[in-house]
């Protein structure tokens, strides 16, 4: 048995305004060229097949081109679930009628979680399938009150799967297990605590072809895995490998995974430099001047220099983000300026400005007037 295990496509994503579209279609292309020459039995999407529940038209036009390669042109099998990001009634739309031509959606959890059978030479493999699901989507479904956390949520439903001991199975999901590493653009979604589901949960499976987490890894001894998203979503992934993992799986039941790098059209890449009359010099040698390659800059100048953004762009046309790193004179380190405002409550912001601009720091006075105006505001719902 072969899978083409891939997930967190998020199509239709969109950083910093630039439409990723064509950046997509293009690692896909090299999807569908992996799936021709390894010939996989099945294709596992696992999940943020979209960036949102209502995708724009061109993402939507994208899925319904690659899963015309995979399953039309190659008669290929895919599995397909919906992940956080998705809206699970539009992912699962026509699921019954397109598992005839072997497109397998599912979009809503349902219960007993829903399994298909997949034979090769050795046999049966079962295939649980189990879409993004909330714990208290959980609770719901299962009329069980007591589930509070993603762990009972999965022990609950996990406890409705019918898999006799010695069948091969493959668990399709879409969660965080504890002991994954995120790789940065997940980061809007909650990935700790009571969202986390324990690995051992998954030892049951002859493997678990998760999505959720971007970063590609294994876990459990190479049972439960993340191929990882598709592209770099973010600039805390610069310099991360994305691929498509190719899983081979024997009569027993055991698993050697394989990885295959994707190219991306435009890396995303970190440069720092300073700003020397009017002219950007960067540190490293790494990256050439002129490309189309995705960048954020750090500068090191001690002082601001106006029209910044326009003097590093001569040079790196495609540059999305500039930060100072003299921000870090207020605890900042590499996150954007967008991410720091987001993290600091106004109170502190003002007080990061007022030492920033007056060089000392609010009085007691000052701060006490300040507090007040931040907590009227937040009352009347404008921060
Ligand atoms: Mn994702």
């Amino acid at each position: 048995m072969r899978i083409l295990h891939t997930a967190d496509w998020h199509l239709g994503q969109s950083p910093h305004n630039i439409p990723l579209i064509p950046d997509q279609r293009y690692v896909l292309e090299q999807l569908v060229s992996i799936a021709e020459r390894e010939r996989p039995d099945v294709v596992i999407i696992a999940g943020d097949v979209f960036d949102r529940s209502l995708p724009p038209p061109e993402a939507v036009a994208l899925l319904d081109w690659v899963i015309g390669r995979l399953v039309l042109d190659l008669g290929r099998r895919v599995i397909m679930i919906a992940g956080n990001h998705d809206s699970g009634e539009r992912i699962g739309c026509f699921g019954g009628l397109l598992a005839q031509r072997g497109l397998h959606l599912f979009g809503v959890p349902s219960l007993p979680v829903p399994s298909l059978v997949i034979n090769d030479d050795d046999g049966p493999v079962r295939f649980h399938v189990l879409p993004f699901v909330e714990y208290y989507a959980a609770r719901y479904l299962t009329g069980n009150d007591a589930i509070k956390s993603q762990q009972q949520a999965y022990e609950a439903l996990f406890a409705t799967l019918n898999t006799p001991p010695a069948e091969r199975s493959v668990f399709v999901g879409h969660a965080f297990v504890t002991g994954g590493e995120a790789a940065g653009s997940e980061r809007q979604l909650s990935v700790g605590g009571s969202e986390a589901v324990s690995a051992e949960l998954f030892a049951r499976f002859s493997y678990a072809a998760l999505g959720h987490l971007h970063r590609p890894q294994s876990l459990l001894g190479g049972k439960i895995r993340y191929p990882g998203s598709l592209l770099a979503y973010s600039f805390d992934e610069a310099g991360q490998k994305k691929s498509v993992s190719l899983v081979d799986m024997d009569g027993a039941g055991r698993t050697a995974v394989r990885t295959v790098d994707l190219i991306p059209r435009r890396p995303m890449r970190r440069i720092r430099g300073e700003i020397t009359r009017g002219e950007f010099v960067r540190e490293d040698e790494g990256t050439q001047p002129g490309g189309e390659d995705f960048i954020e800059v750090t500068l090191t100048n001690s002082e601001p220099v106006a029209d910044a953004m326009a003097i590093v762009q001569q040079q790196f046309p495609n540059t999305l983000n500039l930060q100072w790193e003299q921000a870090r004179l207020y605890g900042a380190t590499t996150h954007t300026t967008a991410d720091i405002i987001r993290s600091r409550t106004p109170l502190d912001l003002l007080r990061n400005f007022y030492l920033d601009m007056q060089g000392k720091e609010l009085t007691g006075s000052q701060l006490v007037l300040a507090r007040r105006a931040a907590e009227e505001a937040e009352r009347e719902g404008r921060t």
